[in-house]
């Protein structure tokens, strides 16, 4: 069994896409096992994206997460976090497959509704970095 980091960004949740995003995961038949909604404080979100802080993208995205609420969840099945990313889609939503989260539900690079951990290891150290 693995366990991965999902989080709705605030984009995501203002659209109001927080139902269907969870629904897509569980018809999959994969399990919630934990969720919050909260906001992103500033140091949360440069432990989170400790790869990217020097990024010159990255003050962009600090204030889009943090300027909301985002809703967090712990998702666990069998390759749970390959099975997750496919179903996510690549970063930018523009080049994103139809039938992915983003390729569905976004047009945009930046604000693309929705993360999920990237491997085990990264799954372990988010869960831990959001306390869930
Ligand atoms: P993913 O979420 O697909 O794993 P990462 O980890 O490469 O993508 O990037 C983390 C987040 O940083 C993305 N979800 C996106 O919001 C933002 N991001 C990444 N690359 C860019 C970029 N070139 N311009 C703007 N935002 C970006």
């Amino acid at each position: 069994m693995e366990q991965t980091l999902v989080f709705i960004k605030p984009d995501g949740v203002e659209r109001g896409w927080v139902g269907e995003v969870i629904r897509r995961f569980e018809n999959k038949g994969l399990k919630l096992i934990k969720l919050q909604m909260l906001t992103m404080s500033g140091d949360l979100a440069d432990k989170h994206y400790a790869e990217h802080v020097e990024r010159p993208f990255y003050p962009g995205l600090k204030a889009f997460v943090t300027g909301g609420p985002i809703v967090a969840m712990v998702i666990e099945g069998e390759r749970a976090v390959s099975i997750v990313r496919k179903m996510v889609g690549v970063t930018d939503s523009a080049e994103a497959e139809a039938g992915t989260i983003r390729g569905d539900l976004s047009t945009s690079k930046g604000e693309n509704i929705i993360h999920a951990s990237d491997s085990v290891e990264s799954a372990q150290r988010e869960i831990a970095n959001f306390s869930l």
